[in-house]
């Protein structure tokens, strides 16, 4: 069933007008290509000079900072995992980049969140293994919290295939 929550659709994440954006930066947080890339770009330097004052960022953590020149309001930023064959942890660390970007926009009062395709591009998560995490760990936060803090989740997906998978998980 659709969840009333949750939106699926194919568009730069630069462009929407949202509480917060999240970013699949890297541990450096300096940037980089894909999404990172038209991030820091769009955005302008005003990021990356608060990137370098945090000073980096741990995999499956997740920081936070102003959007520059972009409509929405804040950058999360969160590093996924690389994909390494799947026995290191992989599943875990990419279910905790969603839950603490999801925990952070709760704590700065941002009901609004849209994410990427976190690690399904550079860092070559499988998409569909990648899919089902994201959904499922967006749901639990969604029903599990006490009080209505996250009133919209949007999965951007760029491309064709990742925007097939969450249509189609979403109406599971
Ligand atoms: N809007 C939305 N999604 C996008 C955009 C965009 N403008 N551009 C790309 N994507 P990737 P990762 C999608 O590689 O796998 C960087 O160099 C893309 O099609 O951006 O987590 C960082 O600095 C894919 O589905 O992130 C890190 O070093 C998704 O975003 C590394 O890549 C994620 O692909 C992180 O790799």
């Amino acid at each position: 069933m659709p969840h009333e929550k949750i939106d699926v659709i194919q568009e730069d994440i630069t462009k929407l007008e949202v509480d917060a954006i999240v970013n699949a930066a890297n541990k450096k947080l300096l940037g980089g290509g894909g999404v990172d890339g038209a991030i820091h770009r769009a955005g302008g330097k005003e990021i990356l000079e608060e990137c370098k004052e945090i000073g980096g960022c741990e995999t499956g953590e997740a920081v936070i900072t102003t959007a520059g020149k972009m409509p929405a309001r804040r950058v999360i930023h969160t590093v996924g995992p690389v994909w390494n064959g799947g026995d290191n942890n992989e599943d875990r660390l990419l279910e905790n980049c969603y839950r603490n970007s999801l925990q952070l926009a709760k704590e700065y009062g941002l009901t609004t969140v849209a994410f990427p395709n976190i690690s399904t591009g550079v860092y070559s998560f499988p998409k569909e293994r990648a899919a089902r995490i994201a959904v499922e760990t967006v749901e639990q936060f969604i029903n599990e919290a006490e009080e209505p803090s996250i009133t919209k989740v949007i999965f951007i997906c760029f491309d064709q295939e990742n925007f097939d998978l969450y249509s189609g998980l979403l109406n599971e």
